[in-house]
């Protein structure tokens, strides 16, 4: 084991009256929330790029954090491995996340990329037995290399497209291996920088092939975990087909995957697609397709993917609401995908962004909790509809009538609806009582 973070113990849940920056104030991972216990619902992980292979860049500046496993052999992988193994037991949480680029250095040809990646595999084979530390998800990184300007499954070049099968096998492969719980596909390049030199009927086409493979593989293979496509309308590229989980939605029932994939949505995305975070999980849930969440928000001012540790109480409330009402996350959990700010180069920011993070996404859990249990909420939205449990209203749902038997029964009852209040001032009221 590494000693990067010194020899600070693990960190321990010391309650709201704690002024240690380095306890937990509200996630105690025994507590009970509605008959499970905290870490159970929340099924937290760490983001292994945004952790510990980032530099610090942005557009317009170099690295500003200096590790020691910075560079570009098996030994700083290795170290690299060792020092995230030692920040998941400090911070107990139950999972970490990865693509391929975060955990090996690239090889001279797909086949050294792929046994250097088998070879961080048996590593961290054996840190998840000493550590209990498991796999939420894998995936593989189809976007970095330059291979990948034009698009991987998306790409005119079949070449392209065959290395991203091929390096999505070995990345399932090892996911499998490992027992993740999911593989997430995110297509960063899937789309276009502009349409004038895009076939768009043909791009479609190449991904839903791809991601019947990728079903087809996992059958075969025998993976258990889900299969997740991760929704972004933008950055990288220009548009990306992902474009939100109602459009991802479509897709897969364009390609028959609906029942075969579901979606890993994230906060900042959401925000980007101009949507709220708990919009995205309600139509996720609406839909059926709920997998997991990246809960990492987005700057409001910045218009950018700026990828930082959630501190939003009401916003994260709202979504583990959703979550809960449609009974939590099964193979799922709440990664944080989540990078420090490139003036917080200390290895204890790290700690503290995933204590704070830990701690919001607990105190949003209580609150959805408290909302459920409290009750007056779904009663009023029960209320709202339960003209529709009436006969005729069920019958017309149903398919039990027409426009014409509905018309002629409008027209000999005098049927003319009276206007009733929203009452969304009265629930904002209601919601924020909990939150
Ligand atoms: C980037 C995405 C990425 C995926 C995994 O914006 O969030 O980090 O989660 O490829
Ligand atoms: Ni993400
Ligand atoms: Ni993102």
């Amino acid at each position: 084991m590494s000693n990067f973070f010194g020899d600070q113990p693990v960190i321990q849940f010391e309650g709201q009256n704690s002024s240690n920056p380095l306890a937990f104030r509200h996630y105690d991972k025994d507590e009970i929330v509605m008959g499970k216990t905290m870490a159970e619902h929340l099924r937290f992980a760490v983001a292994y790029w945004h952790s510990f292979a980032w530099e610090g860049t942005d557009p317009f500046g170099g690295q500003t954090f200096d590790r020691p496993w910075f560079g570009n052999d098996m030994a700083a992988a290795k170290l690299k491995a060792d020092v995230a193994f030692e920040m998941f037991s400090i911070l107990d949480v139950p999972y970490f996340c990865f693509h391929d680029a975060d955990v090996r250095p690239e090889g001279e040809t797909y086949a050294q990329s792929v046994q250097r990646l088998n070879a961080l595999g048996d590593i961290f084979e054996k840190k998840i037995a000493q550590t209990g530390v498991k796999l939420l998800w894998g995936t593989a990184n189809l976007f970095s290399h330059k291979r990948f300007m034009s698009g991987a499954a998306t790409n005119p070049d079949p070449d392209v497209f065959a290395y991203a099968a091929a390096t999505i096998k070995a990345n399932m492969d090892v996911t499998h291996r490992l027992g993740g719980q999911n593989y997430v596909l995110w297509g960063g390049r899937e789309g276009y920088e502009t349409l004038l030199n895009t076939d768009m009927t043909r791009e479609f086409d190449q991904m839903g092939r791809m991601l019947n493979m990728v079903v087809e593989y996992k059958h075969k293979i025998g993976f258990s975990g889900a299969i997740l496509l991760e929704p972004k309308p933008q950055e990288p590229s220009k548009h990306q087909y992902d474009y939100d989980v109602a459009t991802v939605y479509g897709f897969l029932k364009k390609y028959g995957l609906e029942n075969e994939i579901k979606v890993n949505i994230e906060v900042g995305h959401a925000i980007l697609a101009g949507h709220t975070f708990e919009h995205e999980v309600a139509t996720a849930t609406t839909h059926g397709i709920l997998g997991s969440i990246d809960m990492n928000r987005n700057d409001y001012q910045s218009g950018w993917d700026t990828d930082q540790f959630p501190n939003n109480v009401p916003e994260v409330a709202l979504a583990y609401y959703h979550i809960l009402k449609s009974g939590g996350f099964t193979n799922g959990g709440t990664n944080f995908d989540a990078k420090l700010r490139r003036q917080s180069i200390d290895p204890v920011d790290l700690l503290h962004a995933h204590v704070g993070g830990m701690d919001t996404c607990a105190r949003g859990l209580k609150a959805a909790a408290a909302i459920i249990e409290d009750g007056t909420y779904d009663d009023y939205i029960e209320k709202r509809y339960a003209d529709w449990t009436g006969a005729e209203a069920q019958a017309m749902l149903n398919g039990e009538r027409s426009l014409e038997q509905i018309a002629a029964r409008v027209e000999s009852q005098n049927i003319s609806p009276e206007p009733r209040s929203g009452g969304q001032e009265y629930l904002e009221n209601l919601i924020n009582r909990f939150v």
